[in-house]
C-alpha cells in the first residue's frame, strides 16, 4: 500500500464508523442529524489541524480556507456528507477527505496557493431527510427560496429551519463571487472507470433530472367486507403507475425509478384511502424527460379513472441538463490523461455550474453501485483521486 494509500486509509477510518448501520452495512447520515453533525465536527477539527479558518454560509454549508476568505478569486473543491438512507461509504465524504489529503500533498511538495483555496462541506445534497436534493448548495446560489427550504419538514415533522437552528440566509451572492472555480471529488456511480479501466475520470455533463411526488387517492375500507367491484383502491392505480414508468423510460433510453412509496393508513387489512409515490425520473436529454413524465403522468390518469381514484403530480425538484466547462473539463483531462464521461447522477457540482466555471473527477468504483452499501472503492484508487485533485488544485489555484 503506497504511503498515500495508507493515509488514505487512515483518515478514511475515522469517519467510517459515523453513521454506519450495522444491520445493513449502509449509512444513515442524513442532514444535521447527529452522525451528520459528528462528520460537520471532524471537518472543522481537520480543518483547525491544517490551520484552516472555518466558515458557514447560514444555510448549513460549512468552508474551510486556506488563504483569505474575503479575498476573492478562491478555487472551491469539496462534496457533501449526508447519505441517502443505508446509502454507501464514499458518496459524498470521498470529496471531502479527498480534500484534506489534497492540501496536505501540496504543502508536502512545498506549493502554496496564489489565490484561496476553500473545502466545502455541502448540506442536504442528497434530500434524503428534507426531499429537496442539493438542498444547500441550492440555497447558496438562489435556486431555492430560505422561506421554500426553512418550511421543509422531515419524516418527524421537524423542518430545515428547526434542524438548522433557524431561517437559511439563502442566496450569498458576495460569498459566490468569491469563488472563480469548483471542482468537486466523488465516487462514480456506475460502471465506466471499469470498462475503461481507468481510476479516475472527468465529468463533462449531468443528465436532466427530477422528483416527482404522485399522490393517488382513493376510498379506504375494510379487505374483508367490501366487494372487488365496489373499490376505489388507489394501492391499483399506483401499482400500475410503476409498471408504466418503466416502461416508457425503457421505450426513451431513459431511467425511471419509484424507490419510495407512503401509504395511509398501511394496515393490512385496510384497503389504503392514499398512496404516495415518488417519481425519480432521468434522461440524456431534457425533451426525453419531459416526454416520459408527460407520458407517466398520462398512463396513471387513465389507469385512475379506471380505477375511480384520482392522481396528483408535484414536481419536487428539478435539474436541467449540466454541461460543465468544457474548457476546463478539456484541460483537466489532458492534464490527468483522463477519460471524460457525463453521469446521470446529480451533485452540488451541478447546482455551482450555473455561476462558476466547475469541474468534477470520478474516482473508480469497483462495484459500479452506489446508493447502496455495496458501493465501493479501492484505498489506490482513492489515492490516485487525491493524486489527481492535488495537480488540479495545483493548476488552477497555484500558479
Ligand atoms: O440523486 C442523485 O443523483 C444524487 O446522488 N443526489
Ligand atoms: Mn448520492
Ligand atoms: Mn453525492
Amino acid at each position: 500500500m503506497t504511503d498515500l494509500a495508507g493515509r488514505f486509509r487512515q483518515l478514511w477510518d475515522e469517519i467510517a464508523p459515523i453513521g454506519r448501520d450495522p444491520r445493513s452495512g449502509g449509512y444513515l447520515r442524513y442532514a444535521l442529524t447527529e452522525p451528520e453533525l459528528r462528520l460537520r465536527d471532524w471537518f472543522r477539527d481537520q480543518a483547525a489541524r491544517r490551520g484552516m479558518p472555518v466558515t458557514d454560509d447560514g444555510n448549513g454549508n460549512l468552508f474551510a480556507w486556506w488563504g483569505d476568505p474575503e479575498a476573492g478569486d478562491a478555487v472551491l473543491t469539496g462534496s457533501h456528507f449526508d447519505s441517502v438512507p443505508h446509502g454507501g461509504a464514499y458518496d459524498g465524504p470521498l470529496g471531502i477527505v479527498s480534500a484534506f489529503l489534497a492540501v496536505d500533498e501540496l504543502r508536502t511538495a512545498g506549493v502554496a496557493p496564489v489565490r484561496p483555496l476553500a473545502l466545502g462541506a455541502f448540506v442536504e445534497e442528497e434530500g434524503a431527510r428534507f426531499g429537496v436534493p442539493c438542498l444547500g448548495s441550492r440555497l447558496l446560489t438562489g435556486a431555492l427560496a430560505p422561506q421554500r427550504a426553512a418550511g421543509l419538514v422531515d419524516a418527524d415533522g421537524v423542518s430545515f429551519a428547526e434542524a438548522w437552528g433557524g431561517p437559511p440566509a439563502g442566496a450569498r451572492p458576495e460569498l459566490l463571487g468569491r469563488f472563480a472555480a469548483f471542482v468537486e471529488l466523488h465516487v462514480e456511480q456506475g460502471r465506466a472507470l471499469i470498462e475503461a479501466d481507468a481510476p479516475v475520470a472527468v465529468a463533462d455533463a449531468i443528465w436532466p433530472h427530477g422528483r416527482w411526488r404522485l399522490d393517488f387517492t382513493g376510498e379506504g375500507n375494510h379487505a374483508g367486507t367490501t366487494r372487488m367491484a365496489d373499490r376505489r383502491d388507489p394501492m391499483l392505480t399506483y401499482a400500475f403507475t410503476v409498471l408504466a414508468a418503466n416502461k416508457e423510460a425503457r421505450l426513451r433510453g431513459a431511467h425511471a425509478t419509484v424507490g419510495r412509496v407512503a401509504v395511509e393508513p398501511n394496515a393490512t387489512n385496510a384497503i389504503p384511502s392514499k398512496v404516495t409515490g415518488w417519481l425519480d425520473a432521468r434522461a440524456a436529454e431534457q425533451e426525453t424527460l419531459s416526454g416520459l413524465v408527460e407520458a407517466v403522468h398520462a398512463k396513471a390518469a387513465e389507469r385512475a379513472r379506471r380505477d375511480g381514484t384520482d392522481v396528483l403530480l408535484t414536481e419536487e425538484s428539478a435539474t436541467p441538463l449540466v454541461a460543465f466547462d468544457g474548457g476546463l473539463a478539456g484541460r483537466l483531462a489532458a492534464l490527468l490523461g483522463a477519460p471524460v464521461l457525463p453521469t446521470g447522477a446529480g451533485h452540488d457540482a451541478g447546482v455551482l455550474a450555473a455561476h462558476l466555471p466547475t469541474a468534477m473527477l470520478f474516482v473508480r468504483n469497483p462495484t459500479g453501485v452506489s446508493h447502496s452499501p455495496a458501493e465501493s472503492a479501492t484505498d489506490a484508487d482513492c489515492a490516485a483521486g487525491v493524486t489527481a485533485l492535488a495537480r488540479v488544485l495545483e493548476e488552477l489555484a497555484c500558479r
